[in-house]
């Protein structure tokens, strides 16, 4: 009982330790604003929690176009098109999935961060970006630039952005629990 009662305590005591960061990324164009990767630089102190998430392959294009992921994630790339897809990127852990039909899917398990461009070799025109991380406290920036993390222990932090075209200094932010951090990342040239 007593057990118990102190493993309520301290899952309630986690949960009210923690804030979330919400902000926007500007940009000169309006067309930048979206799919803007933020995320809290140095890792995360805690495992890795294995996940799949999904990029499709419809009307000739990838989808989604930026995918944020933490190292040690898979990817389950699905080709929705009447017509054949490759899968192959000549970043990082350099992989070529192959080509197949409509309805198929195949995966790829990232052990390695950093960005890759995912490409297909029949069509050459077709082009989406895997960030993968050390960490799985990012937000993606939405088509206003609007952007959250949620679930960050109280505490300071230094936050990194990810753009496909612009740049932007590292943040460095507090965090306090229950409360929202907000700041703004200007995205210029890189
Ligand atoms: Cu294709």
């Amino acid at each position: 009982m007593t057990t118990w009662i102190l493993s309520l305590l301290v899952a309630t005591a986690f949960a009210g330790d923690t804030g979330r960061v919400a902000g926007t990324v500007t940009a000169a164009a309006a067309k930048n604003l979206p799919n803007a990767v933020v995320y809290v630089k140095g890792g995360d102190k805690g495992a890795t929690t294995a996940k799949t998430v999904k990029m499709d392959q419809n009307g000739l294009i990838f989808l989604p176009r930026v995918l944020p992921i933490q190292k040690g994630w898979t990817v389950q790339f699905t080709n929705s098109d009447p017509v054949g897809h490759s899968v192959f990127t000549l970043d990082g852990e350099k992989y070529d999935l192959g080509t197949w039909p409509t309805g198929e899917s195949r995966s790829y398990t990232f052990q390695k961060t950093g960005m890759y461009r995912q490409l297909c070799k029949v069509h050459d025109d077709m082009i989406a970006y895997i960030v993968v991380l050390d960490t799985a406290r990012f937000g993606l920036s939405d088509t206003k630039g609007a952007f959250a993390i949620e679930g960050l222990p109280a505490g300071d932090y230094t936050l990194g952005v990810w753009s496909e075209k612009l740049a932007s200094p590292d943040q460095s932010i507090h965090v306090t629990a229950g409360g929202t951090t907000t700041l703004t990342f200007p995205l210029g040239a890189k």
